[in-house]
């Protein structure tokens, strides 16, 4: 029955008009003072995407800071913070992404937030599920608390093709540390594959 009562789900308009106007505590970032990138070291056959500021164009949702603001797909519906690690990739597969902090941690769709303030709050599906806004997009976002000085390693993994979409993919990668592009990288990926794409270090 109650999930009868649920079927109305996917029609527009919030529940709650006020509730959007309430900002999250964690979006408060003013007096936390940002991280600042070390390094940045990608595999060696991860392909440098060059950047070019001299010309910022509009922001689309693909994984690149068109605008060049050091947020990465501004407007797309996903946000930044103290830091932000975001995948595109241009097949109807399903791409995942996994970022591991200095703890170990490992943050990913199936486990989307960690006490140190990082989320994963876009998980695209690629071709797998219908209808959902930027289905070739993952991203995770640092908010709230100064991220954890150390080791940050970023891993893609094809977790499957989908309909029939899938096939050797594509994915860019970017990071953002403390509203700067620390990076932004091409790699292709073979269903299946797991691969760490690069490692960066904060402080
Ligand atoms: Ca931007
Ligand atoms: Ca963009």
């Amino acid at each position: 029955m109650l999930l009868l009562a649920c079927s109305g789900r996917g029609a527009d308009g919030p529940a709650s008009e006020t509730a959007r106007e309430v900002l999250e505590p964690d979006e408060v970032l003013s007096v936390v003072e940002p991280p600042v990138l070390v390094s940045i070291v990608p595999i060696s056959t991860a392909e440098e995407i060059p950047r070019d500021c001299s010309n910022p164009v509009e922001e689309s949702c693909n994984a690149i800071d068109d605008n060049c603001d050091g947020v990465i797909d501004d407007g797309c519906g996903y946000g930044t913070g103290l830091m932000q690690v975001t995948a595109s990739w241009d097949t109807g597969a399903d791409i995942d992404l996994y970022v591991t902090g200095p703890l170990g941690d490992t943050l990913s769709f199936q486990r989307r937030a960690t006490p140190s303030g990082a989320r994963v709050d876009h998980s695209g599906r690629g071709d797998c599920i219908g209808d959902m806004p930027n289905p070739q997009i993952e991203n995770v976002r640092w908010v709230g608390k100064r991220p954890l000085d150390g080791i940050y390693e970023v891993e893609v993994h094809y977790w499957g093709e989908c309909v029939s979409s899938g096939g050797p993919t594509n994915v860019t990668i970017s990071v953002a540390v403390g509203r700067q592009i620390a990076g932004q990288y091409r790699h292709s990926l073979l269903p299946g594959e797991r691969i760490r794409i690069l490692r960066f270090v904060v402080q």
